[in-house]
């Protein structure tokens, strides 16, 4: 990566199947970048056992989000593809950081406050300090742009007042990041309870489109979904589930708002789930067709894997080697 090309990192966490949020608000957007920056996409598989998980779904979840990268289009050659605990650096570079955040901040964050009501009776350390390791995931590459959704903008803050932070006491050590958030698809909302977001831990398997659902599938739960009352196709605050529908529409086939109140003028919700489910489904079909494919080729995906780890690893050792120097650890003896 020794050119002039911008740096971009960013990653999804390996605790469920991928949804159609998780698709249009991040993964979509990646696959559009790659050209431009010298871009790194991971697996954060520390991130996801801040929740219990089950090892061998865990393991399954991890591959599979691999090859649901690579089927969206991320190219391996010019992407690293990797998994997160395969780079010791994100953990240690992480343990140094908590160093420098303070619980008030970490006390703040929205997404801890909603995780640690849903798991009540697992509120653990690593779910409070989750931000911390977002924040050296995100620094340890000197990463210039982070693409993800909406829901993850104040953790982006905090990555960038952390590096502050630690720039003002160190020097220059890292580059402070910016958020790079898509406009349309950025925030996908729950089919039966379009009040909260799409999410692949969600229980109601109703209210989320998995990538790999299979098209009948995915017809019956945009079908089925939670609409207002009325009938009209139009991009209305007091009417979440036709607005939430018509964002997928618009992120999936490009157009605009008002263009599809147009194209929906004399038809009612039922036509306009059936145009939304199909515009869905022929969306994912080339990227379900490639993930079979992948599915078969374990030594495709292994090789990329060991090349991918290696290049991460390099990175990252560059970043670390400069922080533990500059925090006063005894150099390494060889
Ligand atoms: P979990 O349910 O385990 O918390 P999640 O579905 O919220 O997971 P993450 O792995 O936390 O997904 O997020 C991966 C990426 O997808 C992030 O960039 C996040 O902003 C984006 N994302 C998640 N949910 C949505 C959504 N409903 N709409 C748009 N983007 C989303
Ligand atoms: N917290 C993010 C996942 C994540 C991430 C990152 C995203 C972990 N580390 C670094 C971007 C950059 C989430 O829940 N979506």
């Amino acid at each position: 990566m020794g050119d002039d090309k911008k740096t971009i990192f960013s990653g999804m966490q390996p605790s469920g199947f991928i949804t159609l949020g998780n698709y249009l608000g991040a993964l979509k957007n990646w696959t559009l970048l790659q050209d431009e920056y010298n871009c790194l996409y991971c697996i954060v598989d520390l991130h996801a056992i801040t929740v219990r998980q089950d090892p061998a779904a865990l393991r399954k979840q991890s591959r599979d989000l691999l090859m649901q990268y690579i089927a969206a289009g991320l190219d391996p050659e010019k992407n690293i593809i990797y998994y997160q605990s395969h780079v010791s650096g994100h953990a240690e570079l992480g343990w140094i950081l908590n160093c420098f955040t303070y619980m008030g901040e970490l006390s703040r964050m929205t997404q801890f406050k909603e995780k640690s009501q849903k798991h009540a009776e697992n509120i653990n350390a690593g779910l409070f300090t989750y931000p911390v390791l977002m924040a050296a995931d995100i620094l340890l590459y000197q990463t210039d742009l982070v693409p993800v959704g909406d829901d993850q903008r104040q953790h982006l803050e905090m990555a960038r007042d952390i590096a502050i932070r630690f720039n003002n006491i160190y020097g220059d050590v890292f580059k402070v990041p910016e958020a790079y958030i898509g406009k349309a698809g950025a925030r996908i909302m729950a089919l039966q309870d379009p009040e909260k977001k799409m999410s692949k831990s969600d229980e109601n398997k109703n209210n989320t489109i998995l990538l790999l659902d299979e098209p009948n599938v995915i017809m019956n739960k945009i079908k089925r979904s939670v609409t207002d009352s009325g009938n009209e196709i139009v991009y209305r605050d007091d009417k979440p589930g036709i607005k939430n529908l018509m964002n997928i529409y618009s992120a999936v086939t490009g157009k605009t708002n008002d263009a599809i109140s147009e194209e929906f003028a004399n038809s009612g919700y039922g036509d306009f789930k059936v145009a939304v489910g199909e515009a869905v489904v022929a969306e994912l079909e080339p990227l379900q067709q490639k993930f079979k494919e992948l599915s078969k080729d374990k030594k495709y995906i292994d090789q990329i894997i060991k090349d991918n780890t290696a290049k991460a690893n390099y990175l990252a050792s560059k970043t670390l080697s400069k922080v533990q120097k500059k925090v006063g650890f005894p150099p390494k003896v060889r």
